[in-house]
């Protein structure tokens, strides 16, 4: 997506915060900003809440992020949205991407959203594209962690690899819908992120607008990262099922042929693997 649109509001990227943390990467230069967690967190809705402060409210579907309002997995795609430059020609672009968890829509034939993910990490480390980050979003509102919310965190994990940890900011949304003991919630999360925080991921604890959450995960860098499966695929340009996130994925997620050839086991699987249920 190439937002072409002009803007109505103040420019994000100069908001003192952001420009300061933004000042820090060359000039002229698109930075990466890439939004993901699991499928109906609201990744999608978070860029467009951007898009929106940044190009004001009368933008076109097609110049926002699609976002579904039933139980369907939606983003199946990686796409960009660019926001305004600063004078300096520094530009934030966010990235959305599929639902880390399960298989799109419930069909094995197409590719896992982390393969797709994976090859588009691959793909801007080939173009020498500058990549600030991961934004990992989290409903707090969810009741319980589940096997996919476990999932998620390894498959988090295997991607950025231990070195690349730190360029992990992760939020949460739909403090709105929240109903539940906040604290605790946090307490759990916290415990739940410690892997990852514990090597230098940082997690917001609270509600916080889009472009403070965009703000901090600029924060304390000054070059773009080198994300383990970039460095997988790009630079020994492993294919997805040689890679550590590719081959755990297959692991999980590929029955044995034996096992492939059962209608009923295919079925049983689809059940619960889907995330949200398939179109
Ligand atoms: N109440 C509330 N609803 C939200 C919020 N963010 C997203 N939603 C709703 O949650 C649903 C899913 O939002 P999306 O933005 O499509 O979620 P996603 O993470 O992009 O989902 P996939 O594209 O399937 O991976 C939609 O109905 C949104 O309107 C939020 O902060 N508060
Ligand atoms: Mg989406």
């Amino acid at each position: 997506m190439g937002t072409s649109v002009n803007g109505s509001g103040p420019i994000l990227a100069e908001d003192e915060n952001i420009r300061n943390f933004l000042q820090k990467y060359p000039e002229n230069v698109d930075v990466h900003v890439v939004i993901m967690g699991r499928s109906g967190v609201g990744k999608s809705e978070f860029i467009n809440e951007v898009l929106r402060e940044e190009y004001g409210h009368n933008l076109k579907p097609e110049q926002l992020m699609k976002v579904e309002h039933t139980l369907r997995r939606c983003t199946t795609e990686v796409r960009t949205a660019g926001l305004r430059k600063t004078s300096e020609g520094r530009r934030i672009v966010l990235v959305d991407t599929p639902g880390l968890d399960g298989v799109i829509n419930g069909n094995e034939d197409q590719a896992p959203p982390i393969e797709t993910v994976a090859n588009w990490l691959r793909d801007i480390h080939t173009a020498n594209l500058l990549l600030a980050g991961i934004i990992w979003l989290f409903d707090i509102s969810q009741n319980a962690l589940c096997l996919e919310d476990y999932e998620c965190l390894r498959t988090l994990q295997e991607l950025c690899g231990a070195d690349s940890l730190s360029r992990i900011l992760i939020a949460t949304t739909k403090w709105e819908k929240e109903r539940g003991e906040q604290t605790e919630k946090i307490m759990s999360l916290e415990k739940f992120l410690e892997p990852i925080t514990k090597a230098g991921a940082k997690f917001v604890q609270g509600k916080c607008p889009a472009r403070d959450i965009i703000a901090k995960s600029l924060a304390g860098h000054n070059s773009g990262a080198v994300l383990q499966i970039q460095d997988e695929m790009g630079v020994k340009r492993k294919p997805f099922s040689k890679t550590i996130v590719g081959a755990s994925y297959l692991r999980t997620h590929k029955p044995a042929s034996s096992d492939r050839a059962s209608g009923a086991y295919a079925w049983f699987r689809r059940l619960f693997t889907m995330g949200r249920f398939g179109k």
